[in-house]
């Protein structure tokens, strides 16, 4: 019997961090480019998917990616989600934004509680805001400790930083991460996009990386 696999990318972070930036300019790469069909779940329809502005200027076709934009809450609902999106959109990929609240480690358990579900997790994705890093830790460490979770720990928004920011800030999260990979990038820029994107190891079409099967 033919059996599919969900492959799921999860890029988490704190409110404002650039998730959706990162994950339409990734998204839209990944379909222009390397040809696959993308399914974003976000926690809030509309947040992206009905937004006509970002549509036209990134020219994308709304519905090869945004098909999976559905409405998705942490916990039975999530497993829903993204058991319906598996069905009915058959994507190459899923990348769910869970809400800048949310606690990766908390995903990390909802989707190992997938019962006859065959789902590949992507390296857990954490965006960290350059420009916010200093005054998180000093106003609300437990929430930037939840960094500790990423595999992959992208530094965004160096664009509107000094280089002596920079370094702080990244010192800092690897203090907090010691095991990561952490990348300074701007979720705006197309090369930086790239590189990450080459991190995920896609090839012939096909997602390859793969950390975790439940
Ligand atoms: N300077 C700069 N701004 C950025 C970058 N990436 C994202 N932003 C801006 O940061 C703001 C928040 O970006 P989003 O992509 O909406 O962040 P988010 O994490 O999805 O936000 P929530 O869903 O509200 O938690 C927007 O104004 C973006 O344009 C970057 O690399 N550099
Ligand atoms: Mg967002």
């Amino acid at each position: 019997m033919w059996c599919s696999v969900l492959k799921l990318l999860v890029v988490s972070g704190f409110f404002g961090s650039g998730k959706t930036t990162f994950i339409i300019n990734a998204a839209k790469r990944l379909v222009a480019e390397y040809g696959l069909k993308v399914a974003i779940i976000v926690n809030d329809v509309g947040e992206i998917g009905i937004d006509d502005k970002i549509i036209n200027s990134y020219g994308l076709k709304v519905k090869e990616l945004f098909g999976g934009c559905v409405c998705c809450q942490l916990g039975e609902d999530m497993i829903k989600t993204l058991r319906l999106v598996d069905r009915r959109i058959k994507p190459d990929l899923a990348v769910l934004e869970p809400s800048g609240a949310a606690d990766p480690s908390q995903i990390l358990s909802v989707v190992s509680l997938a019962k006859n579900f065959e789902l590949e997790m992507l390296p857990l994705i954490i965006l960290v805001d350059a420009t916010q890093l200093m005054l998180l830790l000093s106003e609300m460490p437990l929430t930037i400790r939840k960094v500790a979770f990423g595999e992959i720990v992208l530094i965004n928004k160096v664009d509107a930083v000094s280089p002596e920011e920079l370094s702080e800030v990244k010192k800092e999260v690897e203090k907090i991460n010691r095991s990561a990979a952490i990348r300074p990038i701007s979720a705006r820029r197309e090369e930086d996009i790239k590189s990450i994107i080459e991190m995920l190891k896609i090839k012939d079409g096909r997602v390859e990386t793969k950390i975790r099967k439940n």
